[in-house]
């Protein structure tokens, strides 16, 4: 297998010349081709910003729906066809802002789907205002005095959460990055990975250079160990880099709730009543 297999042709893309989506874009089909995942067998759901747009440029089953509401249509997708790889991938702002709640609740419902989140610290569509990730201090049009606000915390919070697997990484670094997708993506249960993404247009501050200035990798780290992956995701002389932790002994959503269904299969693979749709639908279009 091939990257080509999911490059789309001859497209114009809609980012930057220098944007970290183009890496991360490049990286995760590479993880996907080394873990001989079809495109057939894929699907890649997203909600609104830059990154969201990465189902555009994917030669494989999609869906981009509302802006913060990717969580749900990946975690539905998953539930109905388990044997399909699902991947959720946005923006800080549309997963951790308008998403916030769903990314909450999606990590205690464990589907096994890979959360994948490109952390550029600013809202890049919308031309640079303040996301929930935002350094104290970044001016913006908005923000001309400077963010104030303490900057939100997806690993620490993923980890209080118990979230099956957490890990951060940075578009800059191919090898770490696409190392990171493939365990995230051969994880059973959620799993998180934030890639810090340069935004070359709107956001001065955390370019290239200051990721990596301020950047450190996970070192003699053990990934089961929770108050240890906590500590060190609060940590912010250095953020740091790597696997925080792991927790494999979680059931799935889908596992769940086929084990809850008499027959235990999947939805797709459900015979459908029509009998009883209609019965359904008739009680929709009269509800008094
Ligand atoms: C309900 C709703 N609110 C606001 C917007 C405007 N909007 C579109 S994208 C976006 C922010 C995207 O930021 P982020 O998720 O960080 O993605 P980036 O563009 O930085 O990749 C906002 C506020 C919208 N489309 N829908
Ligand atoms: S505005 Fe920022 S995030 Fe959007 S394409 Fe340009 S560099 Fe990338
Ligand atoms: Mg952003």
């Amino acid at each position: 297998m091939d990257t080509k297999v999911f490059d789309m042709g001859d497209i114009d893309i809609a980012w930057c010349p220098g944007c970290g989506n183009f890496l991360i874009l490049e990286t995760l089909k590479q993880a996907l081709t080394e873990l001989q995942i079809e495109p057939s067998n894929l699907v890649v759901v997203s909600g609104i910003g830059q990154a969201a747009k990465i189902p555009h440029y994917f030669r494989t089953n999609v869906f981009n729906g509302l802006h913060g509401r990717a969580l749900p249509p990946a975690t539905a997708i998953k539930a109905a066809n388990p044997a399909l790889t699902v991947i959720a991938e946005s923006g800080d702002g549309d997963m951790y802002g308008e998403g916030g709640n769903h990314f909450l609740h999606t990590i205690r419902r464990n589907p096994n789907i890979t959360n994948i989140v490109h952390n550029n610290m600013v809202y890049g569509l919308t031309k640079g205002q303040a996301s929930p990730t935002s350094q104290i201090g970044f001016e913006t049009p908005v923000q001309v005095n400077g963010v104030f606000l303490q900057p939100f915390n997806p690993i620490a919070v993923a980890i209080a959460l118990d979230a099956g697997f957490v890990a951060r990484a940075f578009a800059g670094d191919n090898k770490q990055t696409k190392e990171i997708l493939k365990k995230a993506l051969m994880h059973n249960g959620y799993a998180l990975v934030d890639v810090f993404q340069p935004c070359v247009t709107f956001n001065k501050l955390n370019t290239y250079k200051w990721f990596k200035e301020h950047t450190s990798y996970l070192e003699d780290h053990d990934t089961s160990d929770r108050n240890e992956a906590f500590k060190k995701a609060t940590e912010t002389e250095k953020l740091h880099l790597g696997i925080f932790y792991i927790n494999s002994k979680k059931l799935s959503f889908e596992e769940n709730i086929t084990a809850f269904h008499q027959n235990k299969r999947p939805l797709y693979e459900r015979k459908l009543d029509i009998k009883q749709l209609r019965i359904l639908i008739e009680q929709f279009k009269n509800p008094c």
